[in-house]
């Protein structure tokens, strides 16, 4: 072992025979065995070397899903780089703000948007360039193939050996951006121990074995996607079938073949729509796992008369990793809906009245959290990270809820203005931030409204600025120019006012109500 603190737990799980063991099959038919795993990832360990990132070095990321992509992230961790993911909707403008925030080494970017990203990375002053694609292999009749971009050309050329650079628990693995009341995008900085904590945490609690084989549908830009699920497979020594993006139909296909499946609520939502979805195509599956965003307890019922199973809802943040799951097996307890579980090993969870009080079991308030698993603050923000811990270090997750008296834990709200769009964030104080700098714009309110596909959507109510006439068309495609498509306004209303109490604060609760059957029913 090497010391990186990290890597060494997912060797120390390593099949025995790594070369015979599948770690992924994709659906092109291409497989990688954990010996690949070793392989891809030392070879761009070295690359990244090669490219002048140094141990504690940025590794900024935006590209499209693929297992290279996956390895990329293993190369930084055994390179002691700090792996930074970016969501692919991200437009120009966005990925300025993390590439200047972040001050990466490296910026590797989808081939696609080669031109237009490599631009970017030289405004913002980072230092090296590189693109990454969807490998793959090239017909008998191809000249031109596409290697997967300039990284992945790079890393057939350089060797699969690499020593792996020492790294402590306390050294930084990655860096999750997510956001807060202010709408700026903070660093959340995940250490290894953070990420292999949680993941021990997780493979123990949910009871992976070797002969598991994971469904692999979402993105790999979140601790979702990135961490819950590969880590699961990896520190197990088992299978994932990768699928590039989710696709509902190919889901279901494939159940037959797995036994563990993981999905925020509107992949459940998508999956019953499918009517292909029986008990049958169920059989070998031994658990649906759901987070991310609060899981309808209709979704929940409707699916366990489906298929027969009881959705397993867990609960977690980009700054903590999980934090409570319901139970795995019937003799820890029932899986119990509309509820988030309990705690997971080693993670404490706490309730707390506005004033920082302790309230009894069943009562409502603030939850806070502690343990390994929690992030070592937000990057370059001393003072932000300080606001969101109590004197007592216990982190304030902005989550409202409660713990019943038999511990069960349940998320009733939230005390952050923040709306969960399948599985995504929006800072409503973001959009608003863009709106109100549009030409003809005095001001606005973003707010989330019941969704029946995303859970929740965004909508925009915006006032004019005295003689000035505005177009909603208008201001979506001026925000489509400066915003990720999935955080735009779904539906924008021009009104003459906006509600305001005795205290002129907006009134974004009555918004909520006017137009929450937009999208429902
Ligand atoms: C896509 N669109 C969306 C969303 N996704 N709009 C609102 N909310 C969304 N989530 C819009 C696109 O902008 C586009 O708009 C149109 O829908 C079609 O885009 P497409 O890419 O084809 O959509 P899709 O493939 O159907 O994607 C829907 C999806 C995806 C599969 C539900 O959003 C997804 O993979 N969500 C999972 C996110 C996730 O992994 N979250 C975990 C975060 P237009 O037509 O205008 O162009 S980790 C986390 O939260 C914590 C730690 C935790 O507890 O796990
Ligand atoms: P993010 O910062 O993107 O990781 O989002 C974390 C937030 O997602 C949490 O603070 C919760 O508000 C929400 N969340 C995650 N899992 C659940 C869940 N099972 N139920 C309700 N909310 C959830």
């Amino acid at each position: 072992m090497s010391g990186n603190h990290l890597f060494d737990l997912i060797q120390s799980h390593m099949p025995v025979n790594p070369a015979a063991a599948r770690f992924c099959e994709m659906t092109d038919g291409r497989v990688y065995t954990y010996q690949d795993v070793l392989d891809v990832s030392g070879r761009f360990a070295n690359v990244l070397v090669s490219r002048g990132v140094k141990p504690g070095d940025r590794v900024a990321v935006q590209v499209p899903k693929s297992i290279e992509a996956l390895m990329l992230y293993l190369g930084a961790v055994r390179a002691g780089a700090i792996f930074l993911p970016l969501n692919t909707a991200y437009t120009r403008n966005e990925i300025a703000y993390f590439l200047k925030d972040a001050e990466p080494t490296l910026f590797v970017a989808d081939p696609k948007r080669a031109d237009e990203m490599r631009e970017v990375a030289s405004e913002c002053g980072v230092p090296q360039f590189e693109t990454l694609g969807v490998w793959r292999k090239p017909a008998a009749d191809e000249t031109d193939a596409d290697t997967g971009g300039t990284l992945a050309a790079a890393g057939l050329a350089a060797s699969p050996d690499f020593t792996d650079v020492p790294r402590t628990k306390d050294d930084l693995a990655a860096i999750l951006y997510t956001s807060g009341t202010t709408g700026r995008s903070k660093g959340a900085m995940l250490s290894h121990e953070c990420l292999a904590s949680n993941a021990e945490a997780l493979v123990e609690h949910w009871r992976f074995t070797r002969d598991d084989v994971l469904i692999h549908a979402l993105p790999i830009f979140h601790v979702h996607g990135l961490f819950v699920a590969t880590h699961g497979a990896l520190l197990n020594g088992s299978k994932m079938i990768w699928l590039s993006k989710f696709d509902p139909r190919a889901v279901v296909a494939r159940l037959p073949d797995a036994t563990i499946f993981m999905g925020v609520p509107t992949l459940y939502v998508r999956l019953l729509a499918e009517p292909a979805l029986t008990r049958e195509a169920c059989r070998h599956m031994r658990v649906f796992i759901s987070g991310s965003a609060p899981l309808l307890i209709e979704t929940f019922n409707a699916f366990r008369e489906r298929t027969g199973h009881t959705i397993l809802e867990r609960y977690g943040m980009s700054e903590t990793s999980m934090l409570t799951s319901n139970p795995c097996e019937a003799k820890d307890g029932e899986r119990r809906g509309g509820t988030v579980g309990f705690p997971l090993p080693g993670v404490g969870l706490r309730v707390r009245d506005d004033k920082g009080h302790p309230v009894r079991a069943g009562e409502i308030g603030g939850i806070e959290v502690k343990g390994p698993n929690v992030f070592k603050g937000y990057w370059r923000m001393p003072d932000k990270t300080a606001e969101e811990f109590t004197t007592d270090l216990w982190f304030k997750t902005g989550d409202v809820g409660k713990i019943d008296a038999d511990g069960y834990v349940t998320i009733v709200g939230r005390n952050k203005d923040l709306i969960i769009s399948g599985g995504y964030n929006v800072y409503p104080a973001e959009i608003e931030g863009f709106l109100n700098e549009l030409p003809g714009v005095d001001e606005s309110a973003v707010i989330g409204v019941p969704h029946a596909d995303f859970g929740e959507a965004v909508v925009a109510v915006v006032v004019a600025r005295p003689g000035a006439t505005l177009d909603a068309g208008t201001l979506t495609a001026a925000l489509k120019s400066k915003i990720a498509n999935f955080k735009v306004p779904k539906e924008m209303f021009i009104v003459a006012e906006l509600p305001r109490n005795a205290m002129g604060k907006v009134q974004k609760n009555l918004l909520r109500e006017q137009h929450k059957g937009l999208f429902v029913g």
